[in-house]
């Protein structure tokens, strides 16, 4: 299989650290990275697209069968691998997963890409100033993502079940902009918490 990433992409790290995790087993697929350069607009020629019409990294490319969306990527590369413990079966554990995963897709990672999008990405392409109303806009939605997030990990060591999911690996990514972003923060100390441990994986580790 081969996986398009960008390093700087927090969607496409999702899939990359799945795939470096997944590694340890036996069975897990071979997983070749493509790099896809988005400052040259390599994500948008006629052949990437015929991989991804959206023009987004990641995709993975499996013999033919061309799977974009990190997420579905991480399902897919977790059933593919036999043994695994990221992606329960049982259906109450599975959905429990789903929800976070859903979750990230829908409110974490979109309100993190508000300030990334202000912060980092607008300043680093020249696409402006800095728009105070987007700021505020990111920080509430941020705020209250936190909110969600902290009062969880306040009793859990783990985002679902008793050990490491796909949930962890989805929801701590966009962390990356923790820093350049300027993320609101201060005082969500279990996230801090859970987050430090995500970033002690070897697979966080070997990507980053
Ligand atoms: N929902 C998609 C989002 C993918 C996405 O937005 N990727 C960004 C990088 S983080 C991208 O490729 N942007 C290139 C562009 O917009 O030209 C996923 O989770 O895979």
């Amino acid at each position: 299989m081969r996986l398009y990433h960008h390093p700087f992409s927090s969607n496409a790290r999702r899939a990359v650290i799945t795939a470096h995790h997944l590694a340890q087993l036996a069975g897990a697929p071979k997983v070749e990275l493509a790099l896809v350069d988005l400052s040259k607009g390599q994500q948008r020629t006629p052949e990437y697209l015929h991989m991804n019409p959206n023009g987004r990294v990641p995709v993975l490319d499996d013999d033919g069968f061309f799977l974009s969306e990190s997420h579905a990527i991480q399902i897919y590369l977790a059933e593919k691998t036999p043994g695994q413990t990221l992606y329960p079966s049982e259906a109450r554990a599975k959905a429990d997963v789903n929800r976070w995963m859903f979750w990230n897709a829908h409110h974490f990672a979109p309100a993190v890409a508000v300030l990334n999008w202000e912060r980092v990405v607008k300043p680093m392409l020249g696409r402006g100033e800095t728009d105070p109303k987007e700021i505020a806009r990111g920080e509430m939605l941020l705020g209250d993502c936190f909110r969600v997030l902290d009062q969880h990990l306040a009793d859990h060591q783990y985002l679902s079940g008793d050990g490491l999911t796909l949930a962890d690996l989805a929801v701590s990514t966009p962390l990356m902009a923790i820093g350049p972003a300027k993320l609101p923060i201060e005082g969500r100390t279990h996230i801090l918490r859970w987050f430090d441990a995500m970033r002690e994986l070897p697979a966080w580790k070997a990507t980053s």
